[in-house]
């Protein structure tokens, strides 16, 4: 089973996780909505993730004058939270409610993208050319981090590709206006506002100025989208310059302090963060699972072998994950999995990350096809299928249109009882089963 909630990520926002930023810019890779198919569990995650539209609320001129007075009592809390006037001064002044923050903030996705067209977007040739490209144009420096962090150089551009397609979208939104628009508004202040402070902290301590904390609308930040909060844990002065810059052209500090964070979450060098395999004949779907184990040495004895048909090497203790069920590409996980995962939660985020620093590392694109003519269930759809599967004696513990563990494990007591291969994947097909 998957570690727990990190603090300040509630079980409410993993809940949202599919309508994740549906809206960064377009060349930017759209989060991945909805991709906890196949081994949703709690996560933690750098950012937060959004929840489903609240219908009927606007900005009025009204709201504007309230958003100004919440700010005005927030300078207070932020005061007696230790910042100082000055700083107060310079980042608050001016500030305005950002409605088309919110708007994209309320934006739900109904319709969500499967794993393979992610992929095809999260591991296209353009962005491994680009990778390459990357990887050579700042080997020194990737080197250099490799070597004090112990996170390989094509792991750290990858996550950097994913992010900012390698730092050419880093988001222009101020992020002191996003963070206190979110903060004001009420579904999730609480996060947002310690966002705020944090955000306010990184400025006292003259990381950058003001004007120059920029991000994306929801307040991630530089080359490799940290939230506040994740900056002041984690950002390196890598160049030693005396300031942690993730906003600038150089992305020195961006990457080592992305290495930093998978380090500090137990990133270990030389372990893959999953093999493609193969399943045998008769494979034991009820052992495809996060929270169980095996070492590659024993999982070939079940005939479980990598894509080309050999044993996997011995790197640790592995999980079988399969990200579009029964049908499509196998993966062997090991512990790095969770490395990446705490970065962001989805499967096919991790997956995406793991398989593009694969490609930049020089090997081969998944063997196995996905089931490309399947479409991923939509947000009514998945909590039409929990309904169902309730009503037909198989509980899913609630109707909250998420694919979670209790979900998986409905629908493989289903799967079992009817005879089907019990890959505990939500298909379309299985909710057609099902009406
Ligand atoms: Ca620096």
């Amino acid at each position: 089973m998957r570690k727990c909630i990190s603090g300040v990520m509630t079980a409410a926002l993993w809940a949202s996780i599919v309508q994740a930023e549906t809206t960064k810019q377009s060349q930017n890779l759209e989060f991945p909505k909805a991709m906890k198919l196949a081994s949703a569990d709690v996560m933690v995650s750098i950012r937060p993730v959004l929840r489903p539209a609240i219908k009927g609320q606007h900005v009025s001129a009204e709201g504007n004058a309230r958003f100004q007075a919440w700010l005005g009592a927030f300078r207070e809390r932020a005061a007696a939270q230790g910042i100082e006037a000055a700083t107060l001064d310079a980042a608050l002044a001016g500030v305005t409610y950002d409605k088309e923050v919110i708007k994209r903030d309320r934006n739900q996705a109904e319709f969500s993208k499967p794993i393979w067209e992610y992929l095809d977007s999260a591991v296209s040739d353009t962005r491994v050319s680009n990778g390459l490209a990357g990887l050579e144009r700042h080997r020194e420096i990737l080197q250099l981090i490799e070597a004090t962090y112990g996170v390989e150089k094509e792991v750290v551009t990858a996550l950097w590709g994913l992010e900012t397609s390698f730092g050419s979208h880093r988001g222009s939104d101020p992020t002191i206006r996003s963070l206190a628009t979110l903060a004001f508004d009420a579904r999730r202040a609480q996060f947002f506002e310690a966002q705020l402070i944090a955000a306010l902290q990184i400025i006292q301590a003259g990381d950058v100025r003001p004007e120059d904390m920029v991000g994306s609308w929801a307040g991630a930040m530089g080359h490799t989208q940290f939230m506040p909060t994740s900056f002041l844990d984690h950002a390196v002065d890598f160049d030693g310059d005396g300031r942690r810059d993730i906003w600038s052209d150089d992305p020195a500090d961006a990457l080592a302090s992305a290495a930093s964070y998978l380090a500090r979450h137990g990133w270990t060098k030389g372990q893959p963060w999953g093999v493609e395999v193969q399943l045998p004949e008769g494979f034991d779907y009820a052992t495809a699972k996060r929270g169980f184990t095996l070492l590659p040495s024993e999982w070939a004895t079940h005939g479980v072998l990598s894509a080309e048909g050999g044993a996997v090497p011995d790197h640790g203790q592995a999980a079988i994950l399969l990200p579009a069920g029964g049908q499509g590409v196998a993966l062997m996980i090991f512990d790095n999995f969770k490395a990446i995962e705490a970065y962001n939660g989805a499967d096919a985020y991790v997956i995406g990350i793991g398989h593009l620093s694969d490609r930049l590392a020089g090997q081969s694109r998944f063997q196995a096809n996905w089931p490309r003519g399947d479409r991923a269930l939509s947000f009514t759809e998945k909590k039409e299928l929990q309904t169902r599967l309730t009503e037909a004696g198989f509980d899913t513990q609630g109707i909250d249109g998420r694919t979670g563990p209790n979900t998986i494990n409905a629908v493989r007591a289903y799967q079992l009882a009817w005879g089907l291969v019990p890959d505990g994947y939500p298909s379309l097909r299985l909710l057609e089963r099902l009406r």
